[in-house]
């Protein structure tokens, strides 16, 4: 510690993050190296993005140092470290974070406008590392931050895709999917663990043999065929404070193991490329957002990842504590994002009775002590389950370890209960026709604690999927952490106008609320001032400008910044009703025009009707995902018309942004006045854009569902416009549709009509969407909540009023300004640091490290 001590204290010879912080000469010679030395290239033809790539190289050479002593701190604490195995990062741009985080934005910006640079420009650059789908992704982007700045010791282990979620582009009102090659400039970065290589088996056979030790009888395995996994890792840096923790994705490499047989019948050619094969397990990430496609390459994805994650921590702890086993529960925290990392329960038991010869009884123990799981769907199609002969074909002896598992559990079940012979089919980890393996049910048997990710979703689990599990293993193993999301990156970042506001008003120049943000509640203090709420209307209008120039840019339609931006920016699915939004456009639409038709003028509609708004939409769909791709492209057939019918002035206009990823969303989230979060009451497991709305100051239209309960709590409800049916007669209403047909309303009635009249191109091309609510169960239940949403959307205009854009209408300001600035002082609980801290005392049972 001593040592580190001299060492952060500058006596090492590399700069670190303060002198570049404090010197502008230190980092535009840094700078220039970087060009000169390590791009290869001349300051004359130093282009935006090789100024990206010097400016983060130069950063992050001062991060490593601070990485490298918050990794050797660690280690000599010797305390209890957290390992987030997700499948999914979806991290966006590291480099404005990272100035961010390490408070060194304004000198960056300054040494870059020097050299002939603008920031913004040079951060413009960054591809996004979208290596995730949409809420699972983000938020583990968002609880490794929080590790950090927090001081946690909290590493992330995941995939090095080389493609992460494709680039989405709308070529005649459809989507196209085009790959996104992240990785074609070399990432600055990530540091390459060469020397970290860890091999990883599949296939082969199980034998059994007699240990030398013990003279007992021991399993073993020889896999068939082995590939490497070669460490990438991501310095995670903490706000305001120098512990910074360690990303680590794993890149699958081949061997240099050859095939003699191949080899020696003479094909070289097909033993080289059978080895080159290796590369593709970690080549693409699957493009599925609560969509299992039980293909074989996702479960060699899930174990290669596991293997070579659980091998690293073995590893690292064995040279701390060797064989001391018991230690483990104490050393070592695995939280397993979803069940696609539940192999990890089945390797981890195998590593301690198969290698490290520990009994059955003990490693269990263990096992189930260290691991926890996250569950964040009830939606069936989302739940994992494998074909148990692909799982003994691929893994034979994790194969014959679930069966053990499975078999002692039941045993348990069988003496708590054993009038319920039922019971034992039901939570059996094995399902029979087809036989499969319920992912699920091993991850909740294998943890010690199972949680949801927002209240209402934590109840559900229990009432429902898991209610068979409660019944064994009692309620208090199922537990409740809300989502939440980093202020750092959802309002600093993405917000720099409004995060000043606020850190001006509660006299915080040094942003320290950002790392409490409970005191955000401070700003309640100022509701009545009516300058500080115009100052809070004209950022919204900055942000709603910004927005607008994206829109420009991204679709060339105008939308006008003083009219309501009404934002749904999510995955395209079902559930998620983005067609209950584009169907509740459409009525307005042809509402508008029955009126003009009536001879009513605009501006009398705009009198006693409707307001102007922009309804914005951006979001992917999975490719396969039929419905979601139609209702894309009716979004896009809609705005076609409406935002050429040049007879509606502003009063409507809808466009859809393509290719909705994280750094989109950083400049969507803060233009917004309302956002939809409309899901059928009890399928969102929580929402977390909800979050990132409210906390920019954006009012929220939703359902009875996920966080949106929570978030009206903590805001107040005359705060948030609620509405729909509730979760609880979810199942009832499905039941009247299938028993009574489906009750369509006039409104949504003459949305069809009008669908159905080809006004919005060929009918044929949406007949699924409107079938499926008609003629089709409308599982979704779009029929029942259609008229509730559209009331809640003229309370909505009733609040917002005509605004202008000119900050002074009183009555904006009075009821919807002061809505917006209420909410964000009470959004405090919806920090991942929150998060991060009730994992750690509830289910973790670690402490903040001392730095
Ligand atoms: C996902 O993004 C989510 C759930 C899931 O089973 C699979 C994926 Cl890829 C989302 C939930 O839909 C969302 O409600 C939640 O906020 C998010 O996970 C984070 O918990």
């Amino acid at each position: 510690l001593d040592l580190l001590e001299k060492k952060s204290h500058g006596t090492n010879h590399e700069p670190n993050i303060h002198d570049i912080v404090e010197n502008p000469q230190k980092f535009e010679e840094l700078f220039v190296r970087h060009v000169e030395t390590g791009l290869g290239r001349s300051m004359y033809n130093c282009d935006n993005l090789a100024a990206y790539q010097a400016a983060s190289k130069t950063i992050r050479d001062a991060l490593v140092l601070d990485w490298a002593n918050t990794q050797q701190r660690q280690t000599i604490q010797d305390g209890k470290r957290v390992y987030y195995l997700s499948l999914e990062f979806l991290m966006g741009r590291a480099m404005d974070n990272a100035l961010i985080n390490l408070k060194c934005e304004t000198n960056t910006r300054n040494s870059l406008r020097d050299l002939g640079f603008n920031l913004e420009d040079v951060l413009d650059q960054e591809p996004d590392a979208a290596l995730g789908n949409g809420g699972l992704g983000r938020l583990a982007a968002c609880f490794v931050d929080s590790l950090s700045s927090k001081n946690y010791s909290g590493w992330g282990y995941g995939l090095s895709y080389q493609y992460g979620i494709f680039k989405q582009k709308i070529v005649d009102s459809y989507q196209i999917e085009t790959p996104d090659y992240w990785l074609k400039y070399s990432n600055p970065w990530i540091v390459e663990r060469h020397e970290i290589q860890i091999p990883v088996d599949f296939y082969g056979y199980v034998y059994e043999e007699i240990d030398p030790n013990t003279g007992k009888t021991k399993k073993n395995w020889s896999g068939g065929e082995r590939v490497l996994a070669v460490a990438a890792d991501f310095p995670i840096p903490g706000f305001n404070t120098n512990n910074t923790n360690n990303l680590r994705l794993w890149n699958a490499k081949p061997t240099n193991e050859f095939d003699f047989t191949k080899f020696n019948a003479g094909d070289y050619q097909q033993s080289v490329a059978s080895q080159q094969r290796a590369e593709s397990i970690t080549s693409v990430l699957y493009p599925n957002d609560n969509f299992e496609e039980g293909k074989e390459l996702r479960l060699k994805q899930q174990y290669f990842w596991v293997a070579a994650s659980i091998h690293d921590i073995i590893r690292r702890f064995k040279k701390t504590h060797k064989a001391a086993w018991h230690k483990l529960p104490d050393q070592i925290a695995i939280q397993l994002n979803d069940t696609h990392p539940t192999l990890a329960i089945v390797e981890l038991q195998r590593v301690l009775i198969d290698l490290e010869g520990v009994e059955w009884d003990d490693a269990w123990d263990i096992v189930v002590k260290v691991c926890a799981y996250t569950n964040h769907t009830v939606m069936l199609e989302a739940l994992e389950k494998w074909p148990v002969d692909l799982v003994g074909r691929l893994l034979p002896r994790h194969l014959e370890i679930i069966y053990d598992i499975n078999y002692f559990f039941l045993q348990k079940v069988q003496k708590l209960y054993p009038e319920d012979r039922d019971l034992l089919r039901r939570v059996s980890i094995i399902e029979e026709d087809p036989k499969s393996v319920r992912m699920a049910y091993l991850a909740i048997i294998g943890s010690h604690k199972v949680n949801g990710v927002a209240e209402l979703h934590s109840e559900l689990i229990k009432t429902t999927i898991f209610k068979d599990f409660v019944k064994v293993f009692g309620k208090d193993k199922f537990t409740n952490v809300t989502n939440g999301i980093t202020p750092r990156r959802w309002l600093r970042q993405a917000n720099p106008a409004l995060s000043a506001l606020i850190a001006k008003k509660l006299e915080d120049p040094n942003y320290n609320y950002l790392t409490n943000l409970g005191r955000l509640k401070e700003l309640e203090k100022f509701i009545d001032d009516k300058e500080f709420l115009k100052e809070w209307d004209a950022v919204k209008f900055e942000n709603k400008k910004r927005l607008a120039a994206l829109i420009k840019s991204e679709t060339n339609v105008d939308v006008d910044p003083t009219v309501l931006f009404d934002i749904q920016v999510k995955r395209i699915h079902e559930y998620k009703r983005q067609q209950m939004n584009i169907f509740a456009v459409i009525y307005r639409y042809l509402h508008i025009k029955e009126l003009q038709r009536q001879g009513v003028s605009i501006e009398e509609i705009k009198e006693k009707y409707y307001i102007s708004k922009a309804s914005i939409f951006g979001g992917k769909a999975a490719p396969g995902y039929y419905m979601a791709k139609t209702i894309i492209h009716l979004i896009c057939k809609v705005g076609e018309v409406i935002n050429n019918d040049d007879t509606i002035d502003n009063l409507l206009k809808v466009v859809f942004i393509p290719d909705y990823n994280v750094s989109k969303a950083e400049i969507i989230c803060p233009g917004s006045d309302l956002s939809n979060h409309i899901s059928t009451a009890g399928t969102e497991a929580s929402g977390t854009s909800n979050m990132k709305f409210a906390l920019n100051g954006g009012l929220i239209i939703g359902t009875v569902d996920g966080a949106n309960v929570e978030i009206a709590r903590e805001i107040g409800e005359e705060n948030i416009f609620l509405f729909g049916n509730l979760a609880e007669n979810v199942e009832e209403l499905r039941h009247k549709h299938f028993v009574e047909g489906v009750h369509v309303p006039k409104t949504l009635q003459k949305v069809f009509a009008a669908i159905e009249e080809g006004q919005f191109g060929n009918p044929d091309d949406f007949k699924a969407l409107v079938d499926g609510i008609r003629d089709h169960g409308d599982y979704y239940l779009v029929s029942d909540d259609f008229d509730l949403f559209l009331d809640a959307h003229k309370k909505v205009e009733k609040t917002f009023g005509h605004h202008g854009g000119d900050s002074d209408d009183p009555a904006h300001l009075q009821r919807w300004v002061r809505k917006s600035v209420w909410s964000v002082a009470n959004m405090g609980f919806f920090s991942s640091d929150r998060c991060i801290d009730e994992y750690a005392e509830d289910i973790w049972n670690v402490e903040p490290s001392n730095i």
